[in-house]
């Protein structure tokens, strides 16, 4: 059942969709008693007789009480519930050391991907050098940025691989949406948040955005490859050669 939820193909995915379905089932059951009652009712205490006037009394402390004490002890069964679950993949003691770590920025209406060049080694940042022409604002004194990839809309990490996302905005919230991961984390401007995950099979999957960020909020999304190591290997080593040859241009064009 529920088998419309998007590929699972998350490590920590199988909790994730245990406490959705838990949710899910819940929640039918309440909508399909409450309105059975109902419409019950309607039926039940319909008026039989013109003129006939309806029964009014004020408050009942016992139903009052039970509507009050029945939700507060369903919402404390699912705090406590999901807490294990939630704390495997929230928990930053709980994160499993990162083979990968790779920095996301939102813009209106993109996604952009960084990763450290050759060295491993992120350039640094910051956030008074930001701009659409520099989205992480990286400081181009530092010697270490020089050489680190970016891309637009497209994410490359290997499978079975703990990847860290480091997770920001340049400019108005977003919610970095990778449903086959079951990862949902918002993007805010002037923060850096870490979220991470695991892919357990190679493909290509959605990237979106999951919160309303203006007109063109529809546009925001991208396309995450999960690729075999060697596959991924090939292609950060291209991504590499790319970046030194564009700094070599670029050290041609100020030496002349
Ligand atoms: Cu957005």
């Amino acid at each position: 059942m529920l088998d419309w939820l998007p590929e699972n193909v998350s490590v920590f995915g199988e909790g994730v969709d245990h406490l959705f379905r838990l949710i899910y089932y819940i929640s039918v059951a309440i909508f399909v008693l409450v309105n059975a009652i109902y419409i019950a009712f309607i039926i039940r205490y319909r008026r039989k007789r013109k003129g006939e006037k309806a029964y009014h009394y004020h408050g009942n402390n016992l139903l009052e009480f039970s509507w009050t004490a029945l939700p507060f002890a369903l919402f404390l069964f699912l705090a406590f519930y999901s807490d294990g679950i939630w704390e495997d993949i929230k928990y930053s003691e709980k994160t499993p050391n990162p083979d990968l770590v790779v920095e996301v920025m939102g813009q209106t209406y993109l996604w952009h991907f960084r990763y450290p060049g050759s060295d491993g080694i992120f350039g640094r940042r910051e956030r008074g050098l930001i701009s659409t022409t520099n989205p992480f604002g990286i400081d181009p004194e530092d010697p270490n940025g020089k050489d680190d990839v970016t891309t637009i809309n497209s994410m490359n990490i290997p499978v079975n691989k703990t990847i860290l996302v480091r997770l920001s905005s340049m400019d108005v919230i977003h919610s970095f949406f990778l449903p086959n991961m079951r990862v949902k984390q918002d993007a805010v401007p002037g923060q850096w948040v870490d979220i991470w995950f695991n892919s357990i099979k190679t493909g290509e999957y959605e990237i979106a955005c999951a919160e309303l960020c203006g007109s063109g909020h529809y546009l925001m999304r991208g396309v995450l490859n999960v690729q075999s190591q060697q596959e991924f290997d090939t292609w950060i080593d291209e991504q590499y050669t790319t970046a030194r040859a564009a700094l070599a241009n670029a050290q041609e064009t100020t030496n002349e």
